[in-house]
């Protein structure tokens, strides 16, 4: 079945009911989402977009683009999203990769390229919801099988080239519905959505559990702890990634009177340390809950909606989720031993599109997929994550890829070679830093200007230090381990959040 006849269904039910209020800007209710739904389809369909062709997207974050998503679902389109803050150097890989049939750009974002390209936001210039005010609004739906493509996810690899993971009408639906049932989404939550709306995390994981069931969210543009505060009073779960609580926690009036209203605290994407854990369940008495997934998989474990919420552990296999935790050749671990997370279930993806190789490297025989997390399972099954066997930093819930970054630092003239890493930071979790051999002292400012077009902001180098030279095994390969332990206090903390 099509995700959206699964949303469609909820959004007929719910009627003239909230779904997305926006502070300060726009509120619609279901039945105008699904009207502005059927008129971005009729727009996508009077551009000749066809079903399983790629709409490739880098727009802000508004209800206009929640109705692009999903009509591009109606009208059985590959929705392609992309981060707002890619560069223009960056976008340009994914016309080649994507091959899609339209772009939908930001205004004065749009790239020099042979791809149909549209702005989203209504202008009075041929933008995307010019045409859908004008256009016949779509009312089918095309039909979907489990296994047809409904989103292309980046996600960069090891070498630094982003892959991206294919995920079915079917996967989507599968971790929906799971979550749905195993956070008992109920018909009087709000949620306050103030992930961004590229990744799985904000789009699916947040997104759908409102859709499949009909109910409002509170969307905001971006996370701004003193906004997400204002409106706590009239929302029932919260979903973000850990410096969204470690954010929160600074805020003077944020205590458990501020979240009377609410019943569910979620953190994913990245490590909530049990530090944050403990202040939060000290300052609000409730204690957050920990989920663990990613863009090839969506969710995997969730700690449990009743029963014992355990710091530091991304808790159990979610229904109809296998985990397992496996030795180098995929032979699953006894309880209580580091190895492999490995995961098999009809929320796993396709495979990366048009890298069949790659695919085939990181599933096993039997089917499980091996998601480069290393952990460990307790004889009950619950997961605890301890480390990662791929190269990844992961910043305020974003990745980055040391070998990206280090690909562009190796073209600065005057540096000889670099080599990235992650090392703790109290506001992002992991910071990126880079270790630069370089002919001549090099200023961070000059890095940041030669990285300005090429790098998202995010990806760039919070701290470069000079080195002599870099730290190397007897093989020749650089000990990034060596360089986390001698660096891992640039970042210190200055200051405690003494709750
Ligand atoms: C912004 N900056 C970041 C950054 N976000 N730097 C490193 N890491 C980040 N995550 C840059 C800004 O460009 C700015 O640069 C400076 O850091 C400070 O910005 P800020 O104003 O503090 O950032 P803010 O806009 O508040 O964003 C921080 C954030 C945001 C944490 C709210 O990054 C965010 O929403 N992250 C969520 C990511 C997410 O959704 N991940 C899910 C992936 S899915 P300067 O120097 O110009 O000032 C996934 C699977 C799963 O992982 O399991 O869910
Ligand atoms: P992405 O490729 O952006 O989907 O990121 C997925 C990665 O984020 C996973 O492979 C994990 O390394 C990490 N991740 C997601 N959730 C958690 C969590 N709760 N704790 C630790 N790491 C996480």
């Amino acid at each position: 079945m099509n995700l959206y006849q699964r949303f469609a269904g909820a959004f007929a039910r719910a009627g003239t009911a909230p779904a997305l209020h926006c502070p300060g800007g726009e509120d619609w209710n279901y039945a105008e989402l699904e009207a502005a739904v059927g008129r971005m389809a009729g727009a996508l369909l009077a551009l000749g977009v066809a079903p399983g062709e790629r709409v490739l997207v880098q727009v802000p974050k508004t209800p206009e683009a929640v109705a692009l998503y999903l009509a591009c679902l109606k009208v059985g389109a590959v929705y392609a999203p992309l981060n707002t803050a890619y560069t223009p150097a960056e976008v340009d890989y994914f016309f080649a990769d994507a091959e899609p049939a339209l772009f939908v750009a930001t205004p004065g974002a749009e790239p020099a390229t042979d791809v149909p390209q549209v702005t989203l936001a209504a202008d009075g210039t041929g933008s995307l919801a010019d045409l859908a005010a004008n256009a016949e609004p779509a009312t089918a739906t095309v039909p979907r099988a489990e296994d047809d493509l409904a989103a292309l996810i980046y996600t960069s690899g090891t070498t630094g080239r982003a892959k991206g993971a294919m995920l079915s009408h079917g996967n989507l639906a599968a971790n929906a519905i799971t979550l749905c049932e195993s956070w008992g989404w109920r018909q009087d939550d709000v949620l306050l959505h103030a992930l961004p709306i590229f990744h799985v995390h904000g789009l699916f994981v947040a997104l759908h559990c409102a859709f499949l069931t009909g109910t409002p969210l509170i969307f905001l543009p971006r996370f701004d702890a003193a906004a997400v505060l204002r409106e706590l009073a009239r929302t029932t779960v919260l979903m973000g990634v850990p410096t969204f609580y470690t954010r929160l926690l600074q805020e003077p009036d944020f205590n458990a009177a501020a979240c009377a209203n609410m019943r569910l605290f979620i953190s994913g994407s990245a490590p909530l340390t049990e530090q944050t854990f403990a202040a939060f369940e000290r300052c609000t008495g409730m204690c957050i809950l920990e989920r663990y997934g990613m863009s090839e998989t969506a969710m995997l474990t969730s700690n449990p909606l009743d029963g014992e919420r355990v710091a530091g552990t991304v808790g159990f296999a979610l229904p109809g989720v296998e985990v397992r935790i496996a030795d180098a050749d995929g032979q699953a671990l006894p309880a209580g031993e580091v190895g492999g997370i490995e995961v098999r279930g009809p929320n796993v993806f396709r495979g990366y599109w048009c890298q069949p190789e790659k695919t085939a490297a990181e599933f096993r025989a039997d089917g499980f997929f091996t998601t480069g997390d290393l952990g460990q399972m307790d004889a009950e099954g619950r997961v605890t994550i301890v480390g990662r066997s791929k190269d990844l930093v992961i910043s305020g819930g974003y990745n980055v890829y040391p070998k990206e970054v280090e690909a562009c630092l190796d073209t600065m003239p005057g540096v000889v070679e670099a080599a990235v890493f992650g090392v703790p930071h109290e506001d992002f979790g992991e910071a990126v830093v880079a270790a630069v051999v370089a002919e001549a002292p090099l200023e961070g400012s000059e890095v940041d200007a030669f990285l300005g077009d090429k790098l998202a902001r995010y990806k760039q180098p919070k701290r470069i230090v000079r080195v002599a030279e870099l730290p190397r095994n007897a093989m020749g390969k650089v000990q990034k381990q060596a360089l986390r332990e001698t660096y891992r206090g640039l970042f210190a903390a200055t200051a405690t959040d003494g709750r």
